[in-house]
């Protein structure tokens, strides 16, 4: 059975087991906080969270584990089969990783856990937050999913990225960062109700 190490408030941790609910897997859910001890940097060579075991093998990083679970349980699909709209979904699914979350997890903690930012940061981060936002909207589809008509890794990143740097947002610009893209505000309220991910959030909240 795959283990799936982390804790339940992280993001990314939330997304792999979203995943895994969508494909039916059997999984344990094994509580490791993110550290730099050795038995994590086994796992995860960053110390950071996610990371699953295979048969005594580790895999970190959430577009890894997600790559390997579409590879050996392909029944139910995250991608579409189509080459170039499988690329394009990821092409969707990058922007929203690193040019919208990423640029805000920067200031994640100032937002959430009592640090500083300055105001230069703030204002460096909020441009940087706001042409990914413009990237990942010439992208996203919203018929009625992110990349077409089927759900998929897009949406899984939709929800656990944009949530999470909308929240930062919030706090650190005072702005929301999905008013002027009402179709991905949309898609967010779509994606809350979804199975799989309504039962990672009432999970996390226990
Ligand atoms: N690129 C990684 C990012 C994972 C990540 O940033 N995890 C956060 C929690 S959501 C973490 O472990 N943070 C603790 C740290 O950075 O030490 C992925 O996609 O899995």
């Amino acid at each position: 059975m795959i283990k799936l190490y982390g804790l339940r408030m992280s993001n990314y941790y939330s997304l792999v087991k979203a995943a895994m609910i969508e494909k039916g897997l059997d999984f344990e859910e094994v509580k490791a906080p993110p550290t730099q001890k050795e038995d994590n940097l086994a796992r995860s060579p960053m110390g950071k969270m996610p990371s699953i075991e295979i048969d005594g093998q580790y895999i970190s990083e959430s577009l890894a584990i997600v790559s390997y679970l579409e590879r050996a349980h392909p029944e139910t699909s995250l991608l579409p089969a189509d080459p170039l709209e499988a690329a394009k979904a990821l092409e969707l699914t990058l922007h929203i990783k690193l040019d919208v979350e990423l640029a805000a997890r920067r200031l994640l903690p100032a937002a959430m856990f009592g640090g500083s930012a300055s105001d230069e940061l703030i204002e460096t981060t909020r441009q940087e937050v706001n042409r990914g936002m413009q990237a990942v909207s010439q992208l996203m589809v919203c018929k009625p999913y992110a990349a077409g008509a089927e759900f998929g890794l897009a949406d899984l990143y939709t929800y656990y990225s944009m949530g999470l740097a909308s929240a930062i947002g919030q706090k650190m610009f005072g702005t929301e960062l999905l008013a002027d893209y009402p179709q991905i505000s949309e898609l967010m309220g779509t994606l809350a109700t979804r199975r799989s991910i309504a039962q990672v959030t009432a999970e996390a909240a226990k």
